[in-house]
């Protein structure tokens, strides 16, 4: 949605998108030499970063990925993110070739190989090398890949102004065909819901579940204010287990705020008075228009700008040191 694209060499520069937020981008040195990236136990040049066209991640999207924040040179809730990968992992039966404490000491170091103390962390393990046949079982070896890189922030004014979302017509995948609880490198579901988002000219899309209650967005979940009350969809609704998400929970009772998991209708949405978005590199963002109709005001509503500033502190304030 937001990630910023890597950055390029010199000869491949004109293909790159150009990163939202340039200040940040040039202020990194990795930008000019290009990222240094972990593959398999070495760090090498991006340039170099290359899988097999036989891995089972490209020709199925067969393996797992986490997406992680770092603030402040601090990575903001990496236990959780871990356990989630390592969930993720045993889910689909999927052995990662490294323990938890050598996941996290590659991943800190793949921080500091590239001189960033405010990023984003992309975690891949693909299911490795295979022949074309679908059966895992030819894979001998898992792939793991950590790029850190800079983020490309949605524009600030959006923070201020909100989103606008729109349902879409692609439902959240059934947990019994692929559960949404698994983070896995096939995300056509959230991407076909993405296309149709960009073709209606919204900001992102509402993904409804088989029952047809709101699940979450193609990257997000939900979450809607009314007569200051907070609520979620459940996890069985079709959510990911989202990290910011569990924040919002200790946010809101830290704040004295009413907070439940509940099915949640278009109805809902569009009545709500406030709502808004929650991800690892969205953060919190406010939506102000669904389906046409606005929400509230039409302005980000009071409760969740009171959440947002708090989650700021507390991306700047905790998280495990990158440079200790
Ligand atoms: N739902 C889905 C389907 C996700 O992929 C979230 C919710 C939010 O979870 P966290 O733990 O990040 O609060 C995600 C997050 C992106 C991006 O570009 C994010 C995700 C996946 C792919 C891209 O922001 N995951």
């Amino acid at each position: 949605m937001v990630i910023d694209e890597p950055k390029r060499s010199a000869a491949t520069a004109k293909s790159a998108v150009k990163p939202a937020d340039e200040t940040q981008a040039t202020s990194s040195s990795s930008a000019a030499k290009g990222l240094t990236i972990f593959l398999d136990g070495e760090f090498v040049p991006e340039a170099d970063a290359k899988v097999s066209v036989f891995d089972h991640g490209l020709l199925y999207g067969d393996g797992i990925f986490e997406g992680i924040r770092f603030y402040n040179g601090r990575v903001f809730k990496l236990e959780e993110h871990l356990e989630r990968l390592w969930d993720s992992a045993r889910s689909i039966c999927l052995e990662i070739p490294m323990k938890r404490g050598e996941m996290t000491e590659a991943l800190l170091e793949t921080i500091r190989q590239n001189d960033l103390r405010e990023g984003y962390i992309r975690l891949i393990v693909t299911r490795g090398v295979g022949n074309l046949g679908l059966n895992p079982v030819q894979c001998k070896r898992p792939s793991v890949i950590i790029i850190a890189t800079t983020i490309a922030l949605y524009p600030k004014e959006m923070y201020e102004s909100g989103l606008t979302v729109v349902t879409c017509a692609t439902r959240r995948t059934n947990s019994a065909a692929l559960n949404p609880a698994v983070k896995s490198l096939n995300y056509l579901n959230n991407v076909m819901a993405r296309i149709e988002a960009n073709l209606a000219g919204a900001d992102e899309a509402l993904m409804l579940n088989d029952a047809g209650n709101v699940a979450e967005c193609t990257a997000d979940n939900v979450f809607i204010i009314k007569h200051g009350q907070i609520f979620t969809p459940p996890i069985a609704a079709g959510a990911l287990r989202g990290i910011t998400r569990s924040v919002v929970f200790d946010i809101a009772a830290e704040l004295g705020l009413k907070i439940a998991e509940a099915d949640i209708t278009r109805h809902d949405v569009f009545v709500a008075d406030e709502c808004f978005l929650t991800g690892t590199a969205a953060e919190l963002i406010p939506v102000i228009k669904a389906d046409g109709r606005m929400i509230g005001n039409g302005k980000p509503g009071s409760i969740t700008l009171k959440m947002i500033s708090r989650f700021r502190d507390l991306t700047r304030e905790t998280g495990t040191p990158i440079f200790v």
